[in-house]
């Protein structure tokens, strides 16, 4: 079975010689790091903190210790952490001996987690003690009964029954590391998804750090960077965007928070001196919202970068005066290509655009619906390529044919239109899926879940418009005949499947059949209509 297509040769050698691939390692990184900025704090999470040189030492224990139970390279381990120091000791001791994490959300429930672990054959599932109100090592007993190919959990922090992560460290000392190189994969990252469970991204240690690297240079990424994560690490916005990887490869300091209050994230930005945080729209207004009213010196914070769903562009225009920095947009994908408006762009570009490619090696362009390319400041479906953008998902050979075009760029699904610049405007979605504040819900999941409940003949899930979110998710359901659906107890049957729960639709309709297209499938935005009609 081809695990996933790859760059053709003939560009890997151009990425090669044009310098963009630089034959680095995420353990070249973190080796180099540890000798450049030895003691600096790397990572402060509450009152714990680790320097460069502690972190590279404690990783290197733990790989050793992960050695010695036996994962190899291009062993699938499954990483569901929140934020915390430790989820950086463990991917690093996962890149240390090549085995791959794949990033799981703390969102995640049962029904993704069995899915990844089965379809990855994951070996080892990594997780939480538990401390933050949920039961992690329950949840990891719930899906090794699922998933045989699961042998171990570890578990960060201590809970009686489970072998934790501190135990596990050895002396590293002499170990013969395995042979790791750039063009590897370095971890599965995964997709927002538009059908079905969410399909697993390979990302190469060459292509990531190429992407860090950059973003660094748009954000200005310095030693006396301070970045305030409050998004979940594992989602690569926070992760690369420039986020705390970028933070760490210039030698800067990782500020972690367990959420994005206002509360905590302003109280950390003072005592900090954080100089840049990342947020989804919906969490950006919150900060609109509560600073005026509150005291805190947020001096500190040059840039607020806002993406992973539309930010308006009245709220946008209310991030200077009202927090007194610079705003980003960022507009990216777990697949590759990220955009970013530019520090120095005018002001009008950064309050109306998502920004324009962060690579000059990035491809995109802007197609119809038969693929034929649009004419600059037409509306159509973004396709792009480039040299960090993935060229096909893990193990999805038949989903990658109707993703990637025969030419390599990924259909990205997102409708857009290109400005005189060259900067992107989102304009909608082609894909199947709703965007709920920056959280990503295939449609075709939740269906399959409603599917399955007996009262339900047919289903379909929609985005309606919200003010604060930007997108709701509404089931829309057609019952079996005589069968009596009641929306309290279909949402615990859907709580019963165990998945994360801002999948769990907002709002649930009842109709007795659905508009369909010309093919007969279920005509969602005629369906999408009828409701707009229906609530206005
Ligand atoms: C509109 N839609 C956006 C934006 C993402 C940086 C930033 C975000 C992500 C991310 C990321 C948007 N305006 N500013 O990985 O590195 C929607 C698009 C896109 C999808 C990707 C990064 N920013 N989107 O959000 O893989 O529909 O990555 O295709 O979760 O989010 O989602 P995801």
């Amino acid at each position: 079975m081809e695990e996933h297509p790859t760059w053709p040769q003939e560009m890997a050698e151009y990425y090669r010689k044009k310098g963009v691939w630089r034959g680095e390692t995420f353990n070249d990184m973190l080796r180099e790091r540890a000798m450049m900025f030895a003691e600096k704090i790397a990572v402060k999470c509450g009152t714990q903190s680790i320097s460069y040189r502690q972190l590279d030492t404690k990783a290197k224990k733990l790989a050793s210790g992960f050695h010695t139970e036996g994962l190899q390279k291009g062993d699938r381990v499954i990483v569901q952490l929140p934020n915390s120091i430790d989820f950086f000791i463990v991917i690093f001791a996962l890149f240390r001996i090549g085995a791959w994490p794949i990033f799981a959300l703390p969102s995640h429930r049962r029904s993704e987690l069995v899915y990844l672990c089965q379809h990855a054959e994951a070996k080892a599932y990594i997780t939480a003690n538990g401390q933050n109100g949920f039961d992690y090592p329950n949840l990891a007993k719930e899906v090794q009964a699922q998933a045989s190919s699961l042998q171990h959990i570890w578990v960060a922090g201590i809970v009686e029954a489970f072998p934790s992560l501190d135990e596990m460290e050895k002396n590293a000392e002499n170990q013969n590391w395995p042979d790791i190189q750039a063009s590897d994969i370095a971890f599965l990252q995964l997709s927002g998804g538009s059908t079905g469970l969410p399909k697993m991204i390979p990302r190469t240690h060459d292509d990531y750090l190429y992407s860090i690297r950059k973003s660094n240079d748009i954000c200005k990424l310095r030693e006396y960077s301070v970045y305030l994560a409050s998004l979940p690490i594992a989602h690569n916005y926070p992760l690369s965007s420039p986020g705390v990887l970028g933070t760490m490869y210039a030698g800067g300091r990782v500020v972690l928070a367990q959420g994005s209050s206002p509360d905590e994230a302003f109280t950390l930005i003072e005592q900090e001196q954080v100089t840049i945080a990342a947020l989804v729209p919906p969490l950006a207004l919150v900060w609109l919202e509560a600073a005026p009213a509150r005291n805190d010196d947020l001096a500190s914070l040059e840039i607020l970068q806002v993406g992973g769903a539309k930010f308006s562009a009245e709220a946008a225009r209310r991030v200077r005066p009202v927090l007194g920095c610079q705003l980003q947009q960022v507009f990216g994908m777990a697949e590759g290509l990220v955009n970013y408006t530019r520090l120095d762009d005018p002001e009008e570009t950064i309050v109306h655009t998502q920004g324009r490619p962060m690579s000059p090696y990035d491809e995109v362009r802007v197609v119809d619906e038969d693929g034929t390319i649009m004419k600059r400041g037409e509306v159509g479906e973004l396709q792009t390529r480039g040299p960090y953008t993935i060229r096909g998902y893990y193990r999805a050979s038949e989903h990658n044919h109707r993703t990637f075009t025969d030419d390599g760029f990924y259909c990205t699904g997102d409708i857009v239109r290109l400005a005189k610049d060259g900067s992107i405007i989102v304009e909608g979605r082609a894909k199947d899926q709703i965007n709920r504040g920056g959280e990503k819900i295939a449609a075709e999941e939740i269906e399959n879940h409603l599917l399955a409940h007996p009262a339900v003949h047919d289903a379909a899930v929609i985005a309606i418009p919200d003010e604060f979110l930007g997108e709701r998710s509404c089931a829309v359901i057609v019952p079996k005949k005589g069968a009596l659906a009641n929306t309290r107890e279909i949402k615990s049957f859907l709580q019963a499947r165990s998945m994360a729960s801002y999948k769990i639709p907002d709002r649930f309709e009842y109709k007795e059949s659905f508009p369909q297209t010309g093919v007969g499938k279920t005509n969602k935005q005629a369906l999408r209509a009828q409701l707009a009609n229906q609530y206005t």
